[in-house]
């Protein structure tokens, strides 16, 4: 590729609408451009980099027997109401009609589809497993589509579905996308980490989250200092207190404790710890109230309630709810409650300890309160939101926070969509069975971005080599010169000969515009060729990533940056 003719139209300053390094950077290395909220044009460089992660991606793939096809991005609302999810995502769904009046979504996801049409042509045990995959485009209104390719409103995603015979079949095809993912992101010199997820809406029982670990990643993570358990904070257990049975307290007491609605307040004004109290929360499930128990200083995990609840359809009571119901805001309480509610707890509250508790009254807490003694409890349950210092639910080593993108999920869906979209199999008894699932997605531009965000400095991207969009540039000091043209034009067709993507900086630019532009683009070698160079007879090769300069004999210093591009 010859600079002067490739499109690639860098920035200078930093676009005030990019938040993130990686989107700053996307724009100002001209990889992609804006068209409207979360959906974008891919550039050529852009589009190199995005091809190679979908080669890295395919590879794997195919060694685990899978095989791609490529299914419509327009889907007939029929599937999606057979499987009850056509309402369920709401505004984020992108619907249309044809011009008969048929309803059609873009797709977000592919399930509906892959199941109908296995479920179609599959009759057999002799046809599974199944492994089918595709790398297309998928559309989520979302609220607020940010931070580039991160968030988009269409992006490419490749998603994989297994069918098996049975639950053993799905183990087996969810450790092999396991270890294909583990492969594929290590080949796009991204570091990784699976963690423990919650299923969310999409059902299934099990699954995990690729994270690339960054400060700037939407998603929270707590990982073990001494052992491999990760999880989202969504999902992450906490172990159950040890039982502590204290001395019997003293029974529970009002105490005045005027305007204290909060944890805090109420802690504050008793001068007592937070641990010392409980947050008596009211949710409004199916109309009913139900009230949730944690300790002040825990935070409520709703992915656990809902988990409890069988239904994600609830919500914090508001002020109306919580008064209708008899309830005082800011007092709530569970010993004596103006009405009989379901009380649930966080198993931390299982100790045995006493706590304040609100008393249902304005004004008024109550204090020696012993869960268990003082009031019923429904369920002890882990509900907590794991934090940073917590125990290693596995190991009981101590749980480290951070931030994580999510580039890809594994998901094992049972035969939730098999049963819904009837996709069964003859076995060799002739027994008619539902087929087993599994569904595997990676955000494609995601990994690009994350890829960025992981590898980054001040002068712009830093390009693990599998994926950059070039592995040399060749930058000319001054092209116009008859030797220093010679001499690139030489090295460049011998690297280009040899099968390396190799840009020639062949613009009448200064020479330090061209140097920002090869660090901002993130080519991760360039060769100089400069007066200085050519009087010792050497050539200069800087390496990004380290920032190391080697001097490089002219003559063999094609031979010598082969062998070095093969040797990493
Ligand atoms: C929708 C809309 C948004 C959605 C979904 C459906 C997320 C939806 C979950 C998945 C699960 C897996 C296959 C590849 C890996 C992920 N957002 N999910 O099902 F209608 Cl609007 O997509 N699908």
């Amino acid at each position: 590729m010859l600079m002067s003719q490739v499109f690639v139209p860098t920035l200078r300053e930093v676009p005030k609408e990019a938040e993130i390094p990686s989107h700053q950077l996307m724009l100002r290395a001209g990889l992609i451009r804006k068209n409207a909220g979360g959906i974008y044009t891919y550039l050529p460089l852009g589009l190199k980099v995005i091809q190679k992660i979908e080669a890295i991606i395919r590879e794997e793939l195919n060694a685990k027997g899978s095989q791609e096809l490529l299914m419509p991005i327009i889907q007939p609302a029929e599937l999606w109401e057979q499987t009850g999810r056509w309402e369920i995502y709401g505004d984020e769904m992108f619907r249309l009609t044809d011009r008969h009046g048929r309803r059609f979504c873009l797709g977000p996801t592919h399930e509906e589809l892959i199941t109908a049409l296995v479920g179609a042509e599959v009759s057999s045990y002799r046809q599974l497993p199944l492994r089918l995959y595709q790398i297309q485009n998928k559309y989520r209104d979302e609220i607020r589509p940010r931070f580039g390719l991160m968030r988009g409103r269409e992006f490419i995603m490749k998603d994989l579905y297994s069918f098996d015979r049975d639950e053993a079949g799905l183990e087996e095809s969810y450790q092999a996308m396991y270890e294909a993912y583990t492969r594929i992101f290590q080949r796009c010199g991204l570091e990784t980490r699976p963690v423990e997820a919650d299923p969310g809406a999409i059902g299934g029982n099990s699954t995990h989250e690729f994270m690339v670990i960054a400060e700037t990643g939407e998603a929270a993570i707590v990982y073990c200092t001494e052992c491999d358990y990760a999880a989202n904070v969504e999902k992450a257990e906490l172990l159950p207190p040890e039982e502590e049975v204290l001395p019997t307290e003293a029974l529970p007491e009002q105490v005045f404790t005027p305007d204290t609605k909060t944890i805090e307040e109420v802690a504050n004004f008793l001068g007592l710890p937070e641990s010392a109290t409980i947050k008596s929360l009211l949710y409004e499930v199916e109309g009913e109230p139900v009230m949730v128990l944690v300790r002040g200083d825990h935070i409520l995990n709703e992915f656990k309630l809902a988990a409890y609840l069988g239904t994600s359809t609830f919500r914090l009571a508001d002020d109306d709810f919580i008064t209708e119901n008899g309830f005082i805001t800011g007092y709530v309480g569970p010993v004596s409650p103006p009405k009989k509610v379901r009380v649930i707890a966080d198993y931390a509250l299982k100790s045995g300890g006493s706590y304040v508790v609100g008393a249902n009254k304005e004004d008024t807490h109550l204090k020696n309160v012993v869960p268990g003694r003082d009031f019923e409890v429904e369920a002890y349950l882990d509900l907590r939101q794991a934090q940073p210092g917590d125990l290693c639910p596995r190991c009981r080593g101590e749980l480290k926070g951070a931030r994580g993108i999510e580039v890809g999920q594994i998901f094992k869906l049972g035969t939730k969509y098999s049963e819904a979209l009837n996709a069964t199999y003859v076995d060799e008894e002739g027994n008619s069975n539902y087929i087993y699932m599994g569904c595997y997605g990676i955000g494609v531009g995601r990994t690009m971005a994350a890829a960025i965000e992981q590898n980054h400095d001040e002068n712009g991207i830093i390009w693990p080599l599998p994926i950059a969009p070039a592995q040399v540039i060749i930058v000319p000091v001054a092209y116009h010169d008859e030797q220093q043209k010679e001499i690139a034009d030489r090295l460049y067709h011998s690297l280009m000969a040899a099968g390396f993507e190799v840009i020639l900086d062949d613009r009448d630019e200064r020479p330090g515009v061209k140097f920002k532009d090869a660090d901002l683009i993130g080519i991760p070698y360039r060769v100089t060729v400069g007066p200085k160079g050519i009087k010792n007879g050497v050539l200069e090769l800087y390496e990004r990533k380290t920032g190391e300069i080697r001097e490089l004999p002219i003559e063999g210093a094609d031979r010598a940056i082969e062998s070095l591009l093969r040797s990493v």
